[in-house]
């Protein structure tokens, strides 16, 4: 990849009215862009390397004052780009930062394209592939424990346990190497290692990180979680009683939810997303029944369907086909209205759903919901175990490379213990480490790259 090295700018803080917002500019024509648009408050010489200076950006044309600002330039390497960077921080309005930024540009900066600056880090290895996608993952973390997953990419630990597999790898590639120049007899008599167990050793590790992938999925992703049943057995009053606030409206009257609510809850760290659908019954008419037949479309979607069933009521038909539509789903049987006399018996309710133990709860008055949320997880997680691992996977392409990884090194073991094959089994570790290489981005094309960093905001 051919480093560009022209200089960039954007604003890096979000679109809207805030105290500060910031103008990133990253490139070799930093400190000149210093000198001709910015007016220190003080007359302080040169600037030095990341001090805080307070003064005014003016438009050299016209010597009017754009804003005034406070000003730090980070020469490189030391910067996060690793090039020589601007950040003018001014007054948070997107007028004022668009007018700066317009200066910028016309003293013949190119605005940056989304990710650029990170992807400059990478390029510079101020950051491995790795960690520059942690850079967006931690952006965007929807929960504490996905943020702090995130946090842990960025600072290295994923990083530097592939860091560990692959010095490994290359240890026991040297050995191999060094073999297919012996003969058989010298290598019998040699201090040779039993080269099988040691892959078979780097195949394990590489297994367990692969198996935290899973739990790391749900952590980054969430999952969807769509409530169903007939009008009135609350499922609008379970969103809100599980969201904590009074979202979606409840009433007595059948058919009042007839579009979608969606909203995130935090699970032990799990963004799910929880979506309040409209009744399911027959004599609707033809707006609900609209909704209706979107309700089967969102039941496909979900990760995990809640089916809601009144306590208070005897089953209907209604009920009967909820369930019917959501058999090859995961199921949460939820029964409501448990503050009320109970209608419905055990039996009648085991038979329901085969296999599916129904939970009652009270969406009016919370009693049972912390049960419900734990049986979200344990449904998510599959086991409701919590890895307590020191990394997770949360990256499907991480997870790809991986997997590639332990194929060749599968074929690597096989073909060393197999009779003059070691050239084979060369051949095959090395495949390993450039699919290993491909998670740092040691050997990542520019289509891989160009489709990473366009999902960055513009400004990181
Ligand atoms: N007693 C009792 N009433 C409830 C409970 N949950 C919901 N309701 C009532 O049932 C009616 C229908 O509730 P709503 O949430 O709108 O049901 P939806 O049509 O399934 O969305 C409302 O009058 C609620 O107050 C509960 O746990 N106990
Ligand atoms: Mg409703």
């Amino acid at each position: 990849m051919l480093i560009k090295d022209d200089t960039i700018a954007a604003i890096a803080t979000p679109h809207g009215v805030g105290g500060i917002g910031i103008v990133r500019v990253s490139g070799p024509d930093v400190e000149e862009i210093c000198q001709s648009l910015f007016r220190p408050a003080a007359d302080t010489g040169s600037l030095r390397d990341r001090y805080l200076y307070h003064g005014d950006i003016i438009s050299p044309e016209t010597g009017s004052i754009i804003d005034e600002v406070l000003l730090t330039l980070m020469r490189g390497p030391h910067s996060y780009t690793g090039e020589d960077t601007l950040e003018i921080n001014c007054h948070g309005g997107h007028l004022i930062l668009q007018a700066v930024l317009n200066e910028v540009i016309k003293a013949g900066v190119r605005p940056a394209e989304p990710g650029e600056f990170t992807r400059r880090a990478y390029l510079n290895n101020r950051l491995d592939l790795s960690q520059a996608e942690a850079v967006a993952d931690l952006i965007t973390a929807k929960t504490d424990r996905g943020r702090a997953l995130a946090l842990s990419s960025l600072k290295g630990k994923l990083s530097e346990k592939l860091q560990s597999i692959r010095s490994g790898l290359i240890e026991i590639l040297t050995v191999l190497e060094s073999s297919i120049d012996f003969t058989e007899e010298d290598m019998s008599s040699g201090p040779h290692r039993n080269l099988s167990k040691d892959v078979e050793d780097v195949i394990i590790r590489i297994n367990g990180i692969l198996s935290t992938y899973k739990e790391g999925k749900l952590f980054r992703d969430g999952l969807n979680a769509v409530i169903t049943g007939k009008p009135n057995v609350g499922k609008s009053s379970l969103l809100n009683r599980l969201l904590g606030e009074r979202r979606a409206i409840v009433t007595p009257v059948p058919g009042t939810t007839r579009d979608f609510i969606e909203e995130t809850i935090n699970i032990r760290g799990i963004p799910v997303k929880l979506t309040d659908t409209a009744g399911v019954r027959k004599s609707a008419e033809a707006i609900e029944k609209e909704g209706i037949e979107f309700v089967w479309e969102k039941v496909l979607a979900a990760d995990v369907v809640i089916i809601l069933i009144d306590g208070n009521a005897r089953p209907t038909e209604e009920d009967f086909e909820v369930i019917n539509r959501n058999r090859e789903k995961r199921i949460i049987l939820v029964i409501n209205k448990s503050d009320l006399p109970r209608k419905i018996t055990d039996e009648e309710l085991t038979g329901m759903i085969p296999g599916v133990e129904p939970l009652w709860i009270s969406a009016k008055y919370g009693g049972g919901i912390s049960e419900l949320k734990e049986r979200i997880y344990s449904l998510a997680s599959d086991n409701g175990e919590y890895i307590e691992s020191d990394i997770i996977l949360t990256n499907l392409r991480h997870k790809i490379s991986l997997e590639k990884t332990a194929e060749s090194l599968v074929a690597a073991k096989d073909n060393i213990t197999r009779e003059n094959a070691a050239e084979l089994a060369a051949f095959d570790i090395r495949t390993a480490l450039d699919h290993l290489g491909d998670i740092a981005g040691e050997t990542t094309t520019d289509d891989v790259l160009d489709r990473i960093f366009s999902n960055f905001c513009v400004g990181k």
